[in-house]
């Protein structure tokens, strides 16, 4: 079939489907994409001929992205959009959220258009120039952040080059950021493709079990623990092991401890829920894996996060056992290392650990921590009074109003730690904070695309003003497309979390609130910036409704919901009621070692005290 580069891809992409557990999903819904001269008579007019594959607009290249990578964490990553941008500045756009997509492993198929390949006309317009290689453009920045990466030099290079985009887009193991340049010129080059290429090809996603002696070994070591625990990781829920994971703490009475991605692997109220684990967790969580022998990490990356930097897992003889469909991770703390499907291995893991059972004693233990923790969670969503709102009666607000099945939407500031120790999550797809990359943007952007994969939800976006300024831009595109959020528009005039940060360190919140320059200091300590973020989200298309206290923010929740577009629900909260951090809630940030200022030293004395603690699980 004689086709351009881009139609032939076009049309390809139209006909891959992904196969799980019998069910077979259209792998890519449709194509995002921003034009210029880079992609629009290439990439461009192929998607005008064939509007079967549905176009979709964006205000910014790296919205785009988040969108279809939020879309996939929401679908499971069973499905995803393609990304098509110009050259220069509308790739390297792309560039933040091409990380983000690696580092929480959710497959996106970015298209950046880039240089010509004939080079005649070079430097065409955004081109930069690498005087000491040719082949060079900005779009090999995409090389670290892709799992797959390649240029387009002649239109047959696609076709090899398709089939390894899928298999890594599809692979559960190596899935992240796929990259496609596709040289301006080649996207509108001729060349007679082969029909097979474009009849449907289902990509098959295995549940692979681990190998048999090992499983034999894992068993052994868990049989022989005292105080074994859990730590779900995203791998749990992307693996849509939710059941079996309840199957199997039920079982054997292992307690659960969340990640950040793992949260909603059990609900919040199953008794062997221990909620938030690491540097924001929770008491029962950071207490039992301060003693726990043997650590059974199911789907996770062991960030720092989760880690409590390394000082988590205190018990001297404490050894891990990972379940992870990536050998990479499953290695990790130097882990017995079980590389295979979660669904799978816990299944069989279950089976060989029959009549297995914890000390009834660790068990009321852990269901004590439990309901301790949820009283805790009830008093930070009890108003305090009736002032200006804290963060945490905001998050109690939201919380106590969506359904179980609604989905909360974060990703940076302080709304995810709050988070991550408050949300009551019922439903294993109701927590969707990005914090592999803790990306400041993905929120609304991100949120987007949640409500996109999942049209029966509600979608509570929760998002800090910092945030906020840097990406609104997704409200226009909710409204083009009839994709309502409700958005949780949080002003504290700047950055509250890295002004407490800051302050821990000895420095002062220097630099984090949004004040403008004082005359007499030289300093960004003035008046508050007279910015009216509500204003902004109004003039964007929002339906805006500005809250005070509790009264009226209950009622804008309710009247939110009754709209059908997009509504913001724009609150100022007051000074921080900070939860406090429970057990090794470290988190390591680098320090001064020489100072003038007496907060810093004692900043970092402390830190060299935790430091101490720090383990290497060799
Ligand atoms: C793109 C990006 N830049 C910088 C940071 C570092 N950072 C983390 S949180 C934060 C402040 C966020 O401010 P806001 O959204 O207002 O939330 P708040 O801290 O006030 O809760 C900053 C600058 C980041 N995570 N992402
Ligand atoms: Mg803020």
């Amino acid at each position: 079939m004689r086709l351009t580069t881009s139609q032939a891809l076009i049309r390809f992409l139209d006909q891959q489907y992904v196969e799980r557990d019998g069910v077979q999903h259209r792998f890519f819904v449709g194509c995002f994409g921003i034009f210029g001269h880079g992609n629009v008579g290439g990439v461009g007019q192929a998607l005008f001929e064939y509007p079967a594959f549905t176009y979709y607009q964006s205000r910014n290249e790296q919205a785009m992205v988040h969108t279809a990578a939020g879309y996939s964490r929401m679908k499971n990553r069973l499905a995803t959009f393609a990304c098509t941008s110009s050259i220069g500045p509308g790739a390297t756009n792309m560039l933040t959220a091409a990380a983000a997509a690696t580092i929480n492993r959710l497959p996106v198929l970015l298209l950046p258009g880039d240089i010509f390949a004939s080079r005649h006309v070079d430097p065409v317009l955004q081109q930069l120039e690498f005087p000491l290689a040719a082949d060079v453009s900005v779009n090999d920045c995409f090389r670290p952040v892709s799992r797959f990466w390649d240029r387009i030099n002649r239109p047959e290079q696609l076709i090899t080059s398709l089939m390894q985009a899928m298999r890594v887009l599809t692979s559960p193991a190596d899935t992240g950021t796929v990259t496609l340049c596709l040289p301006q010129d080649v996207q509108a080059e001729a060349y007679d493709f082969p029909d097979e290429l474009f009849a449907k090809r289902v990509w098959y996603i295995p549940r692979p079990l681990p190998d048999s002696g090992l499983m034999d070994r894992a068993v052994a070591r868990i049989r022989a623990a005292k105080r074994p625990m859990i730590v779900a990781g995203g791998g749990v829920i992307y693996g849509e092991a939710t059941d079996a994971l309840r199957a199997f703490v039920h079982a054997t009475g292992i307690p659960v401890a969340e990640t950040f991605a793992g949260k909603g692997s059990l609900p919040y109220n199953d008794p062997h829920q221990l909620g938030a684990m690491g540097a924001t967790g929770t008491e029962g969580a950071n207490a039992i894996a301060a003693e726990a022998d043997v650590v059974i990490g199911i789907g996770t990356r062991y960030s720092d996060f989760t880690t409590a930097s390394k000082t988590a897992f205190q018990n001297p003889g404490v050894s891990f056992i990972n379940i992870n469909i990536a050998e990479f991770d499953a290695h990790k703390q130097s882990g017995l290392a079980l590389t295979g499907d979660a669904r799978a291995t816990l299944d069989a893991l279950g089976e060989r650990l029959a009549r297995y059972r914890v000390e009834t004693a660790y068990r009321e233990r852990v269901a004590a921590y439990n309901r301790s923790w949820d009283e805790k969670v009830a008093l930070a969503y009890a108003p305090e009074s009736d002032q200006q709102l804290s963060q945490a009666e905001v998050i109690g607000l939201v919380n106590d109003f969506a359904t179980s099945t609604d989905v909360v939407v974060c990703a940076a500031g302080s709304l995810p730690g709050d988070l991550h120790k408050l949300w009551r999550t019922r439903d294993s797809k109701g927590f969707h904070v990005e914090y592999g990359y803790s990306c400041m943007g993905y929120e609304i952007a991100g949120g987007l695309g949640v409500k996109m994969a999942d049209r029966a939800r509600e979608v509570y976006v929760m998002v800090g003003d910092g945030s906020y300024l840097m990406m609104s831009s997704e409200i226009v595109t909710s409204i083009q497309e009839d994709v309502k959020l409700t958005i949780i528009l949080i002003n504290n005039h700047g950055f509250a979390s890295i002004g407490g940060l800051s302050r821990s360190l000895g420095t002062e919140g220097f630099g984090t609130q949004y004040r403008a320059r004082d005359e007499g200091s030289g300093q960004l300590d003035g008046q508050l910036l007279p910015v009216d973020l509500a204003a902004n989200a109004a003039s964007l298309g929002a339906t805006v409704i500005r809250t005070s206290d509790s009264a009226s923010f209950a009622a804008a929740l309710r009247q939110a919901k009754a709209n059908d577009t997009t509504t913001v629900i724009y609150v100022e909260t007051g000074p921080e009621r900070k939860m406090e951090g429970y057990g090794h809630a470290w988190w390591e940030v680098p320090l001064a070692a020489v100072s003038q200022t007496a907060g810093v030293q004692e900043a970092y004395q402390r830190s060299v005290d935790q430091k101490e603690k720090q383990r290497h699980h060799l």
